[in-house]
């Protein structure tokens, strides 16, 4: 018990008969008043937080930060045109639109290959060549996958250890909600908030499904396909639409035991790219050999890059390639808005069912049931409510 005079502070269930070292020891509470970290006295109309709410960065200081070379900003800057969130959008666009004129300079090279191929070892090692030469580089990745299975990310981070730490690389993972074109349309612009922001090189690695592979092909200049040694067993396994989208064949894991099987391997491409419609206009796609472990044949392949880069530069067919990627990329868009304009319009969505079910049962022919609902469609009121969304 407390001696006299001092304010009774125990807990109601303590006996009032109890001795002072009764229970363990209470204490008083802090007065209310009293900050409890600082101790400064309440102040009327003053914050008693300790960090105070952090500001959001206008998008005048994104654009600027991602001139500069701010590596932070420019993580924002990427934040918010990854966020879906209507209100973001506008000042995403505004974001872009003023980086813009600063974009396009990189050389843009998309990375596929099954999975276990050595994209993401290839990426860091090569990624690392190419810093140590003074190129500044960005790493992305396009997996639609990512948000359902979460853990490429994780995977590529602890793969990449090395060059996560290196100055001059930038690695984003993949946005990691999404279809695969809202997934695309993100990485895209990301990819030029890299260029802005000053990087020389963007590779962008795609998981070796669906897809994807297509998708990434549309958004670089340079495609490069690595394969494992074994071609025979795995050629199956491989769709030949992906060969024929790729600017170099890579066998990678050329190296100890593996490294006359490679050789092999590479023969056994270079023959079947004979049959092969090439890639890009004007250009031969070539099977190499390469290791990421001993880093053997790099070199060779940024040299196979940069002959790319000149041959296309010189025919004009990389600045047309650039332009038809853009137009497609706008009509990608619109199909995907239209889409989900369509789908979320209340009369269609009230139609729907009824006209799917009378399409099941053979009483309306798919045509019409498409006219009927393309009927219901009130197209006005859903631009309307689009553009509501973007305010
Ligand atoms: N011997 C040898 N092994 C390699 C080489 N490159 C990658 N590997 C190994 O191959 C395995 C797969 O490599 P990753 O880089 O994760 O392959 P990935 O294509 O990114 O795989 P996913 O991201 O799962 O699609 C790892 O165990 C690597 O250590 C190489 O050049 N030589
Ligand atoms: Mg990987």
């Amino acid at each position: 018990m407390p001696e006299t005079g001092e304010k009774d502070i125990s807990p109601s269930w303590v006996p009032k008969e109890a001795n002072p070292e009764f229970a363990c020891s209470v204490m008083g509470g802090i007065d209310s008043a009293v900050n409890a970290v600082s101790e400064a006295k309440y102040v009327p109309g003053v914050s008693s937080r300790k960090f105070p709410k952090k500001k959001k960065t206008s998008p005048e200081q994104l654009i600027e930060g991602v001139i500069k070379g701010d590596r932070m900003l420019l993580s924002q800057a990427i934040t918010l045109i990854e966020s879906n969130a209507p209100k973001d959008f506008d000042k995403a666009q505004r974001v872009l639109q003023a980086l813009l004129p600063y974009t396009g300079k990189a050389l843009r090279i998309g990375i596929s290959g099954v999975p276990g191929a050595g994209k993401s070892t290839t990426i860091e090692a090569f990624g690392m060549m190419l810093c140590q030469m003074g190129y500044k580089v960005a790493v992305l990745a396009v997996d639609p996958t990512s948000s359902i299975t979460g853990g490429s990310i994780l995977g590529d981070k602890t793969r990449m250890q090395m060059l996560s730490r290196e100055p001059n690389c930038f690695i984003r993972p993949s946005p990691a909600k999404g279809t695969l074109g809202g997934v695309a349309r993100k990485s895209r612009e990301t990819m030029l908030l890299c260029e802005a922001y000053g990087c020389d090189v963007i590779l962008v690695e795609t998981v070796g499904v669906g897809q994807s592979e297509i998708t990434v092909r549309s958004m670089v200049d340079f495609f490069m396909l690595i394969v494992l040694t074994g071609a025979g067993d795995e050629l199956q396994g491989i769709k030949k639409g992906i060969m024929e989208v790729a600017d170099a064949i890579v066998v990678n894991k050329a190296d100890g035991d593996n490294y006359a099987k490679a050789v092999v391997t590479q023969g056994e491409y270079e023959r079947m790219i004979e049959f092969i419609r090439p890639a890009t206009e004007g250009w031969k796609t070539h099977a190499y050999l390469a290791s990421a472990y001993t880093k053997k044949g790099l070199p060779e392949l940024w040299e196979v890059m940069r002959a790319f880069e000149r041959v296309t530069k010189e025919s004009g067919v990389f600045k047309r390639r650039r332009q038809a990627q853009v137009l497609s990329w706008v009509h990608s868009m619109i199909d995907e808005h239209l889409h989900n304009l369509f789908n979320e319009d209340p009369m269609v969505k009230g139609r729907m069912p009824a006209v799917m079910e009378a399409v099941v049962n053979g009483v309306v022919s798919p045509s019409q049931a498409v006219t009927e609902l393309i009927r219901a469609f009130d197209i006005n009121r859903a631009a309307e409510k689009h553009l509501q969304g973007y305010k």
